[in-house]
Order: structure tokens, then C-alpha cells, then sequence
């Protein structure tokens, strides 16, 4: 349950880096930066921080060696430093386990506001980072498939109607989601920055890590992923696409890293910043709204996902959801789904269905 809303939530520009622990830190090494081309911003024998082409703050992602698969932080930038103070009380007023950390607690970013959330995701907030080159010009450095930034995260958890009013009371905007004719919310995406998301909610039993997302600047370059990961050999890293996803309009593929992490390259959704920005709702049976191109969705990318750490680096432990599943509503034995609205007499015509 989400406790009584404290006012006053800090103001988050965005979705900044994510702690990923890895069990073999040269494979994880040759999977995201050999083959996909993230930066190197800093390496030790224990751990490498990365950045996405366009980014002059520290890194995105945090690799760090450990003996289980796991994300140990989920970072967002603040907008001032007396954002923190902001963070800090709210999340004392959630009552949640919250760390004030000094400068240096994570390379490369100053003071930090630690936290394990309601839904039991450790996120961070910070202010004051580390600034490095913006490599956005050195094209030498871009290959057909260049990272050029951070786009989002996505979590899961198994109540997406908590977890959503928690997003909204922290500040965030619903831009998306998918739900039903019952009131079940299955997926809904959340935005600081004026993308389509800084983060979703996915149903299902949480806390989990769903997938981290990098931008390419245009459809090619995923393309091109595609090609160069099948002449590695390495296609068995594809999980899912590449495609058009219906949420968010961004053309999108999936992959698995060594560990089994996931993530997601993505590139071309739509600017989110105008005030009247209309909210998206699609019906779960919609055979559209993953997939625009109406391919079927795999069970793995519904049912596998990262467990978290709290702030002591001990796993979250998970609760299983209580509502009904997409794959089996959408595509199970029992369920169905339409390519046109009217195919079937119990379609949900939801409110801003396209
Ligand atoms: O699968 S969805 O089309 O709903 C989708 C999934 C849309 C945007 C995303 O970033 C995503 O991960
Ligand atoms: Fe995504």
C-alpha cells in the first residue's frame, strides 16, 4: 500500500544511470561496450561506468561485478541542489529507508539521497555529477549502431495503479497505458523529461528491473545492431523485434545481456512537453498497441526480469501480482485480441484509443 502523500516531491529532470550488477564483468565489458559501443568513462578491475554518445554527466550505466545478476540503483538527476532536502524529507514522510550519502559514495557523483522506494525499487537522486566530454560531435567514435543516450527504465511491480499514483504524487506524467474494461491497469509509461518516459510500470511480480533503454539517433542503426550482432554470431542476444511498438511509437528492439539484464534500443517516440499533452490509452486487447506491426510479443519479455538490491545490497524480496496477466488476457488460451476495433463484441473501446 502506498502511504498518505507527503506535498512538496523533489523536482527530477530525468532519468540519469543505473546500477547494474554483472557475474562476469568482461563479458558484461565485451557485450556493452565491444559490440554495442557505449563509452568508457572510468574502469577498475571491479567496476566500469559507461555513457551513452551525447552525454557530458559521468556515466548511465554502472557495471559492477557481483556473485547474482541484480540492479542496485536506478539514478535521477535533480534540478537544483536543494532538491535533495526536497527527496529527503518525502521520502522520511513515505517512511521509507532513506541514506544521505556524501560526495564520492558513487564515482563520478556528488552528494546523494538514497532510497528504497514504496514499491521496493532503490532509487537515488543527485545533483551535483561529474561533467566529461559530450561526444556528440566526435563522429569518428559513432559506428552504424551508436548509443547516443539514455531514454528510460522500465519496472516492474504488481500493482501498476499504486505504483502509477505514486509516479504522479513523485512529479511524474502519465503519458501512456494499457488497460481494460474492468479498470486493470497492465502497463503505464511516466515522463519527467518531454520523451514519452523517464520510466514505466510493468505488471507483474515485483520489484523487478524490466529493461534499461538507449536512444539511436534513427532506425538504421538498430538495423544495423541487428546485422552486426547476427555476423557475431550473437543473435541469440535478440530477445524481441526489431519492431515499431504502438505505445510510444518508437521503433524498438530487445536484448538480453550475458546476464540475462535487458535492454531495450529505441529511437523516434514523440515530444511529450506541451501541457494539454493527451494521455494514450489501449485496450489490452488491442493486437496493436506492442507491437504496430501486430507481431505476437515472446512469453520470456512478459515473464523474465532483473531482481533489485536495497540500500544494503540484499535482493528485494518479490510479491507475486494479484491481477490478471497480459499474455494470458491478450494471447492466452482464454484470451483474445483484435487487429480491428469491432472484430470482436467485447473489445474495450478505451478513452483516447487511437
Ligand atoms: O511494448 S510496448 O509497445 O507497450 C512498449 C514497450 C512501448 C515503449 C517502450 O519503451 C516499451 O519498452
Ligand atoms: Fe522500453
Amino acid at each position: 500500500m502506498v502511504p498518505t502523500v507527503p506535498g512538496n516531491p523533489p523536482d527530477i529532470v530525468r532519468c540519469a544511470y543505473l546500477e547494474l550488477v554483472v557475474t562476469d564483468l568482461a563479458a558484461a565489458r565485451e557485450f556493452y561496450v565491444d559490440i554495442l559501443g557505449l563509452v568508457v568513462t572510468e574502469e577498475t578491475s571491479e567496476c566500469i561506468h559507461l555513457r551513452a554518445l551525447e552525454e557530458f554527466i559521468h556515466h548511465n550505466l554502472v557495471l559492477r561485478r557481483g556473485s547474482r545478476p541484480a540492479v542496485a540503483a536506478f539514478g535521477f538527476r535533480l534540478r537544483a541542489p536543494g532538491e535533495l532536502d526536497r527527496a529527503e524529507a518525502y521520502y522520511r514522510a513515505l517512511g521509507c529507508d532513506v541514506r544521505r550519502e556524501s560526495a564520492g559514495f558513487r564515482t563520478g557523483v556528488g552528494e546523494l539521497v538514497r532510497v528504497l522506494d514504496p514499491l521496493g525499487f532503490p532509487y537515488e537522486f543527485f545533483y551535483d555529477v561529474a561533467h566529461v566530454p559530450r561526444l556528440a560531435w566526435n563522429y569518428e567514435m559513432h559506428g552504424a549502431g551508436a548509443l547516443v543516450r539514455l531514454d528510460h527504465f522500465n519496472q516492474v511491480c504488481p500493482d501498476v495503479s499504486a505504483g502509477g499514483q505514486y509516479l504522479e504524487n513523485l512529479g511524474f506524467k502519465r503519458t501512456e497505458d494499457i488497460r481494460d474494461e474492468a479498470g486493470v491497469t497492465y502497463a503505464a509509461w511516466f515522463a519527467r523529461k518531454d520523451t514519452v518516459h523517464d520510466t514505466a510500470l510493468t505488471a507483474g511480480a515485483g520489484p523487478r528491473m524490466h529493461h534499461i533503454a538507449f536512444n539511436t539517433h534513427e532506425r538504421h542503426n538498430i538495423l544495423y545492431i541487428c546485422d552486426k550482432l547476427g555476423a557475431l554470431r550473437r543473435s541469440d542476444a535478440i530477445e524481441r523485434g526489431p519492431g515499431r511498438h504502438g505505445v510510444s511509437n518508437a521503433f524498438y528492439l530487445y536484448l538480453r545481456d550475458p546476464d540475462g539484464h535487458r535492454i531495450e534500443i529505441y529511437t523516434q517516440d514523440y515530444y511529450t512537453g506541451d501541457p494539454d499533452n493527451p494521455v494514450v490509452t489501449w485496450d489490452v486487447r488491442d493486437n496493436q498497441r506492442r507491437d504496430w506491426w501486430g507481431h505476437a510479443v515472446v512469453p520470456s519479455w512478459y515473464t523474465d526480469a532483473s531482481p533489485v538490491l536495497d540500500l544494503d545490497g540484499k535482493p528485494v524480496p518479490m510479491s507475486e501480482s494479484a491481477e490478471p496477466r497480459e499474455m494470458d488476457v491478450a494471447v492466452g488460451a482464454d484470451g483474445f485480441s483484435y487487429t480491428r476495433h469491432g472484430d470482436t463484441t467485447t473489445g474495450f473501446k478505451a478513452g483516447n484509443q487511437l
